[in-house]
C-alpha cells in the first residue's frame, strides 16, 4: 500500500497516538473555505430567524459541510490526507464518517472537555482516525487541542457525559497542538483530548473529517443518539454503503 508516511512518523503516530501534517491547502483556498463556511453562518441564522452575529457567536459545531460541494467536498479527496489515514488506520479502503467545522470565534466562550471521540460512534470496530485542520492560525491564547500524549494505548473508556467528573490526567505529558493555518493533525479515535475557550482576539475555526475502515459496520445499538443514525440506510450489522459516507482507495 503507499503511504506518504514515513515508517518513523507511523511509529511515533502508533506510540503518541497523533501526528500533525500539512500544510494541505494555500493561502486562496483557505480564505474560500473560511468564505463558504461563513455564508452557511449567514444562510442558518436567516432561516431560525436569528441575528447572524449572535449565531456565529452561540453556535459552535456546524456538520456534513461536504453535502454542500465547493471546497469541503475537495477537502475529502485530498490524496495527502487519504493516504496516511489509509495508512494509520492499516487498511485499503477508508470510509467517511462525518465532517464537522468547530467554530470558536473570537470572544466566545466554547470549551470541550476530555473525551475520546471513537466510544460516541455507532460502528465497529471503534476505530477511526480524524484529521483536524486548522482554518486560522491556532495559538496557545486561542484555545488549541491538548492531546494526553498516548492515552490511545488505554483502550475505549464508556462515553462521557454532561457533569460527569473529569478524568484524572496527573503526572501525563499533555501537548497544545499549535497549527498555522492550513496544518493539520491527525488523530486516533481512542485518544484523549479537549480544548479551552478562545481567549485571543482572533477566531478559530477547524475543519475536521473523522474516517473508519470501508468495512466497518453499523452498530446502532453502540450510540442511539449520535446524529449520523439520522442518514444511516444500512442495517444493523450491515457495512455503511450509501452516499453520506463514500468510501475511497
Ligand atoms: O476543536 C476543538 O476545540 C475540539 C474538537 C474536538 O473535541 C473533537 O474534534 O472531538
Amino acid at each position: 500500500m503507499p503511504s506518504s508516511i514515513p515508517c518513523s512518523e507511523l511509529e511515533r503516530f502508533r506510540r503518541e497516538g497523533f501526528l500533525r501534517i500539512g500544510p494541505l491547502v494555500d493561502g486562496e483556498r483557505l480564505l474560500r473555505m473560511r468564505e463558504e463556511f461563513e455564508e452557511r453562518v449567514r444562510r442558518e441564522a436567516r432561516q431560525y430567524g436569528l441575528p447572524s452575529e449572535w449565531y456565529r457567536l452561540s453556535v459552535f459545531q456546524f456538520r456534513d459541510l461536504w453535502r454542500e460541494g465547493g471546497s469541503f467536498l475537495e477537502r475529502l479527496k485530498d490524496r495527502v490526507v487519504l493516504d496516511a489515514v489509509r495508512t494509520l488506520l492499516g487498511v485499503e479502503r477508508v470510509r467517511l464518517v462525518f465532517d464537522y467545522l468547530i467554530s470558536k470565534p473570537a470572544g466566545g466562550a466554547h470549551v470541550a472537555f476530555w473525551h475520546q471521540d471513537a466510544p460516541y460512534l455507532p460502528i465497529e470496530p471503534q476505530r477511526v482516525v480524524s484529521c483536524w485542520m486548522a482554518l486560522d492560525e491556532v495559538t496557545r491564547e486561542s484555545g488549541p487541542l491538548k492531546f494526553v500524549v498516548g492515552s490511545h494505548l488505554q483502550g475505549a473508556a464508556a462515553p462521557v457525559r454532561h457533569g460527569d467528573a473529569e478524568p484524572d490526567f496527573k503526572g501525563r505529558e499533555v501537548i497544545e497542538a499549535t497549527l498555522s493555518a492550513g496544518e493539520a493533525v491527525l488523530f486516533d479515535g481512542l485518544l484523549w483530548h479537549a480544548s479551552e475557550a478562545n481567549c485571543s482576539k482572533r477566531d478559530r475555526r477547524a475543519y475536521a473529517t473523522v474516517w473508519m475502515d470501508a468495512e466497518s459496520r453499523y452498530r446502532p445499538e453502540r450510540a442511539p443518539e449520535h446524529a449520523i443514525n439520522a442518514h444511516v440506510r444500512s442495517a444493523a450489522g450491515e457495512r455503511f454503503d450509501d452516499d453520506w459516507f463514500p468510501a475511497f482507495d
